[in-house]
């Protein structure tokens, strides 16, 4: 994560696992991440990742979100509680688990 003025990128490094299964059966896969920032109701959905074709190969990802401006980001008072939730979608099944990053605090 970097911030120019006001402006900030982000980079989230995560990791995608398949089956044997998942690779034997040449199901079509694809993944993003969207970006939230966590309240104690509903959190809010600040940006959705752009979806990437895959191969059911497994292996480091690296998604870039840049160019985000304070405003984007700023969806409260105080400190604003950033994190990403990446996914990977079986087109085939339907079948879409997601993971996690760590939050990440900025003031914007
Ligand atoms: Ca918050
Ligand atoms: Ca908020």
């Amino acid at each position: 994560m970097n911030q120019t003025g006001s402006r900030w990128k982000f980079v989230v490094d995560w990791n995608t696992n398949f089956t044997e299964f998942d690779s034997a059966t040449r199901a079509r896969f694809e993944t993003w991440c969207d970006m939230w920032e966590q309240d104690s109701g509903d959190d809010d959905l600040i940006m959705r990742g752009r979806h990437a074709d895959v191969a059911a190969v497994g292996g480091p990802m690296h998604v870039t979100f840049s160019n985000m401006s304070s405003d984007d980001l700023d969806t409260e008072l105080g400190a604003e509680e950033i994190y990403f939730r990446c996914f990977v979608r079986n087109k085939d099944t339907g079948q879409q688990p997601s993971s996690y990053s760590p939050r990440v605090q900025l003031g914007v």
